[in-house]
């Protein structure tokens, strides 16, 4: 039997393990990409490790997150960030060259390679036929310093499109089509294929707008083919050389298939505050819309903002919206200004933000009170633009010029013929902004720069074998890191300042929570389906093991955020039996007994004792690999590393 596109690349890359769905398998990592937020942190881990220099073939350091520098928190990151990046061998993105994922893609990735990414919209990468995965900080640092990647082999579903997408359909449609068949969590544990007719027509820009979005439905990665389009994207970014064809067997088997028919597709829009509460665009016909913004890893490519400007030449920005557009990089807004599509963006009213995450991660531009959002961005949850009572809506490109200009939501049509858009067959190129690393004899003498605002990474302790501990909180479903740890311009500064950060953790779910949880001393969340849903941040783990907690028992977890809390040294436990979430409350005490045991036999039982004193005998299921259970005794994986290192 044949092999699927994912199934091909893993075998290349195997280190131990065998390509069967649901074992353990080691992959080399060719490259790594870290952003500032989450960066900062993987490098100090890296630090820890004592190993001189990265082992990849390359590494990334980006800084797009973090632009606001209200103090010089964010200044002294940016700069520890570009003083390890020289010494450790690591190329550094200066602040301004744009989101890590677009500027990768433009530059760095290849068909065929490896990525793992400390921000989970890694697989961005994807649309070039890379296996491209976002991981903790933790697991990254470990791939710098040259270890393998672990994760349970996925299954792999293949998404099949045929047709042709009607006008003002665009790739984002596709992406929030996905999202209302599989939902947010219907991704997990899934590697995304995708192919047919209707993906050999995608350009690799349209492509990345789909391997993106395959974050929020849970998946591992997504990936298309590497093929004349491809070679196409590569070439103009005077890149040919870096291409190689790539493609699935024809009998490859998947173990799921989905068919998407694009010539039925309608313009689809994602409503508050989930990516996959999608509907019909014609649905919210009239609906009016006070903020539009325009960018982010989703949709903020060349050709994206090329339709933007086209849409919008000669018409102006109607007088209650505020139309924000942040370019994905500075190629892609060097060639909007050298095309003067830039000029047609200022004329119409547009407010041109740096080439960075920006409002998509809630550093700036935040809507008014009870703000309607129309966003292309992939994230819509509850607060993270930085209003905690706007409803963000997540769209085309196409859809969110036409409610800039209409004011409110209209179906795209309505703005007349879609304009022909040229795109230059030779891209901008200049790297000039690309820091290299420093060589390895003139390493040792880089000094590494250190703001005051950086702290210690918390450690956990080996795992003991009995804990009794209180529930100090129990959430619902699908729970977003974002509720775990926000981020946003108040608080990203503060991201290589564990202390200091403790202060926000489930600022918006129990503002007590940080406060009961050090009063406790220790403690156990327990949470619904799906927990950590969302983004890579490990702080989603860090923070909570700095506050005491030591479980977590849910329904189920999101896949970065299990490995994230096992990494932290915080055992993540689910219900054996899902109706047992019932039979805990906050304040209960629990009882986790015989822990090393049931490790290794994959149940631990938990007595819970109500605080009137009834009590009750519950199973949980521990499913952790042998590494991972490893990982756990020896306090997490830092320490975990260390303990093999020694040996
Ligand atoms: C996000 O989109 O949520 C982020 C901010 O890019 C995160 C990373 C982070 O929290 O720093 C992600 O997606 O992993
Ligand atoms: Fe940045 Fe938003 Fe993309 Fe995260 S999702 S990397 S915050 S643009």
């Amino acid at each position: 039997m044949g092999l699927t596109l994912a199934e091909k690349i893993i075998k290349d890359h195997l280190v131990s393990g065998e390509i069967t769905r649901g074992h353990e398998i080691a992959l080399k990592i060719d490259q790594t990409l870290t952003q500032d937020a989450t960066g900062t942190m993987a490098f100090l881990e890296f630090e820890a490790m004592g190993i001189p220099r990265v082992r990849t073939e390359l590494s990334v350091a980006y800084v797009d997150h973090n632009m606001l520098q209200e103090g010089f928190e964010n200044a002294d990151d940016h700069r520890y960030l570009q003083s390890a990046a020289k010494k450790h061998g690591i190329y550094f993105s200066r602040p301004g060259n744009g989101i890590c994922h677009q500027v990768h893609l433009e530059r760095f990735g290849r068909p065929g390679k490896t990525l793992l990414g400390s921000d989970s919209h890694t697989p961005t990468a994807g649309g070039l036929g890379m296996l491209a995965i976002g991981a903790g900080g933790l697991d990254v640092a470990v791939a710098m310093a040259g270890g393998p990647y672990y994760l349970t082999m996925p299954r792999i579903v293949r998404v099949n499109l045929t047709g042709t997408l009607q006008p003002f359909v665009s790739a984002k449609d596709i992406a929030l089509e996905m999202l209302r068949i599989l939902t947010v969590k219907g991704g997990v544990g899934a590697i995304i294929e995708w192919g047919g007719d209707g993906a050999r027509a995608l350009t690799v820009p349209e492509r990345a707008t789909i391997t993106n979005m395959g974050a929020e439905l849970g998946a591992t990665c997504s990936l298309f083919p590497s093929d004349a389009r491809t070679l196409e994207y590569l070439a103009a970014q005077g890149r040919a050389g870096d291409y190689v064809p790539l493609e699935p067997d024809s009998d490859a088997a998947y173990d799921e298939t989905i068919e998407i028919d694009l010539t039925q597709l309608p313009s689809l829009i994602a409503c508050p505050h989930s990516p996959d509460h999608v509907v019909d665009v014609l649905t919210l016909t009239g609906t009016k819309v006070d903020q539009v913004c325009i960018g982010s890893c989703t949709n903020s490519s060349l050709a994206d903002l090329e339709k933007t400007a086209a849409l919008l030449k000669g018409k102006q920005v109607h007088p209650d919206v505020s139309l924000a557009i942040s370019p994905g990089s500075r190629q892609v807004l060097t060639m909007l200004a050298e095309s003067g599509a830039l000029a047609d963006l200022l004329a119409a009213g547009a407010r041109i933000l740096e080439c960075a995450c920006g409002p998509c991660i809630g550093m700036g531009f935040a809507p008014n009170s009870d703000a309607v959002s129309l966003r292309t961005f992939n994230r819509n949850f509850r607060g993270r633009c930085g209003t905690e009572n706007a409803g963000v809506y997540l769209v085309s490109p196409e859809v969110a010029v036409a409610a800039a200009i209409f004011g409110t939501i209209r179906h795209p049509r309505d703005l007349g013929a879609m304009p022909a858009i040229e795109l230059p067959r030779v891209f901008c190129v200049d790297d000039s902004q690309v820091l290299e690393p420093a060589d390895p004899a003139a390493a040792e003498f880089v000094q590494i720069m250190r703001g005051p605002n950086i702290g210690p990474v918390p450690t956990a302790s080996p795992l003991a074998d009995l804990l009794a501990a209180p529930v100090l909180l129990k959430t619902g479903d699908n729970v977003t890191t974002d509720q775990i740890m926000p981020a946003g311009a108040k608080v990203l500064p503060f991201r290589s300042n564990i202390p200091k950060l403790a202060h926000f953790c489930f600022e918006s779910t129990d503002r007590t929570f940080a406060d009961r949880a050090r009063a406790a001393g220790s403690g156990i969340i327990v949470g619904g389906d799906n927990y950590g849903q969302g983004s890579s941040r490990e702080h989603a783990a860090l923070v909570p093991l700095y506050l005491g907690i030591r479980a977590v028992i849910a329904r189920s977890f999101a896949r970065i955020h299990a490995a994230n809390l096992v990494n932290a040294g915080i055992l993540p436990l689910t219900f054996t039996d899902g109706n047992d979430y019932d039979a805990v409350a906050r304040d209960d005490s629990v009882t986790l007994s015989s822990i090393h045991d049931g490790l290794a036999g994959g149940r631990v039982m938990a007595t819970i004792q109500k605080p009137g004193g009834d009590s009750t005998i519950i199973p949980l299921t521990c499913s952790l690999t042998q590494r991972q259970q490893a990982i756990l005794l020896a306090g997490g994986l830092l320490a975990f590393t260390k303990q093999e290192a020694a040996k």
